[in-house]
Formats: C-alpha cells, structure tokens, sequence
C-alpha cells in the first residue's frame, strides 16, 4: 500500500496549486515515492472521521500504515526523513534545513495567510484597502530579509533541501502580486524550484485531479 494523502475534493485554487496537498506531493515525488489521494468535500473535512485524522478539520493529512499526520510542515519533514536528498547528511546542516523549514511556515507563511484572507475575506469591508496595504508592507519587509538571506544562493542551504520545497511553495501564493518580482534572486529562486521535474510531476498530478473532476 502507498501512503494516502488528503486532497481537497475541489480545491478552490482549481488546480494552480496552491493548495497545501502541493508540497506534500512535491516531496514524494522528489523522493520517488508513489501515493494515493484521498478527496475530502468541505463538509467531510469537519466530520469525526476526517477530524480524527486532521484536529482542524483541513487538508492535507497523510497516512502511512499506522502513522496518520497532520500539518504539511511535520508531513514534508517526514518524508524527507525517510527519504533520500531532502535533508542533508551533516547534522549541523540538518538543522540548519529543519529551521528554514519552520521559517517558511512560521516566519513567510503567516504575513501570506494574512493577505489571502485580507483579499477572500475582508474584500467588502470599508478598511480592506489600507489593512491590505499594511499586509503587503509587512510582507515586503519580511521578503527584503528573506532575499538578503538567500544572496546568490541557489537554494536556502546552498543545496536543495525540504526547506526550499516549503519555502517556494509558499511564495508561489504571492504570484498574484509583483512582491516577489521587486527582488531578482527571490524570482529567479522560485523559477528554479517550479523548474525542477518533480515539481512538475507533483503540479501536474493536482492539475489533472482538478481537471477530471471539475474541468
Ligand atoms: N497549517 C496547516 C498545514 O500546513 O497543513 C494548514 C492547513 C490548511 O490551511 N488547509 C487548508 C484547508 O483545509 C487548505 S490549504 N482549508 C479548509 C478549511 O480550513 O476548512 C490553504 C489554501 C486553500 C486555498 C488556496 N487557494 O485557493 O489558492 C490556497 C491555500
């Protein structure tokens, strides 16, 4: 048995994706590890059984034998652990990998999530224009460090790791604006991560999912 992961039954970025099951898919396929997908309905996300797997009643989850896990951050260590190429072999390296990862979900993630919610939940409201105008500052500011960091690099550790799949995968839902294009290296870095065949794979698969299902 492959691993599962859960999907949005119909995910609202109708297969650009943007949605968290990216980099989960992303990872195993880096890795080669074939998977299954297992679509939940909206509603099914906030039913016991998907709780069960999922405390907050969202997507993704993956499932592997008798380990059920939640967070796409904690599933993408996961298989990078089991894997080989995610992670590198120099345990202080190691590390220094697994806190690019926590600054992707804890330091990018958080200022982005606030401006997808500015945009899809706040569009009406008679504040939304300066609040998203403070958001997108905040952003910038965060996007001027995490360039600086990144200098001529390739990737967030020199070689490609877990860390870059989050961290791409992140900036890639800010695509919508030109916060990324203001700094060449950033651009250029998620080009590379968007260029690499597993992330194809990865990007394709969720694609042809939206497409037969919704298409
Ligand atoms: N911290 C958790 C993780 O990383 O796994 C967050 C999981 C999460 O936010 N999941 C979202 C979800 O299930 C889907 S990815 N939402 C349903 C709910 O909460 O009821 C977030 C997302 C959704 C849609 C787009 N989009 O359309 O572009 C982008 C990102």
């Amino acid at each position: 048995m492959h691993p599962v992961i859960s999907v949005f039954a119909a995910s609202p970025d109708e297969g650009r994706g943007l949605a968290r099951d990216m980099p989960v898919r992303w990872a195993l396929e880096e890795v080669g590890q074939p998977y299954q997908v297992m679509p939940v309905t909206f509603a099914e996300m906030k039913e016991e059984a998907h709780l069960a797997r999922q405390p907050f009643g969202q997507i993704p989850t993956f499932e592997d034998g008798e380990l059920v896990l939640f967070e796409s951050g904690a599933i993408v260590l996961h298989i990078a652990e089991g894997g080989r190429g995610l992670l590198p072999d120099d345990a202080i390296d190691r590390a220094r990998a697994v806190a690019w990862m926590f600054a992707a979900v804890g330091s990018i993630e958080p200022v982005v999530v606030q401006r997808e919610s500015a945009i899809y939940l706040e569009g009406d409201k008679q504040w939304h224009k300066e609040r998203l105008a403070i958001i997108e500052d905040r952003i910038a500011n965060r996007l001027g460090e995490l360039a600086s960091a990144l200098g001529d690099a390739n990737w967030l550790l020199g070689e490609f790791s877990a860390a870059d799949i989050l961290m791409v995968q992140t900036l890639r839902r800010l695509e919508d604006s030109d916060l990324i294009e203001r700094h060449a290296n950033l651009s250029a870095y998620v080009e590379r991560g968007k260029t690499r065949p597993a992330f194809q794979r990865a990007f394709a698969a969720q694609k042809a999912f939206f497409d037969r299902n919704h298409g």
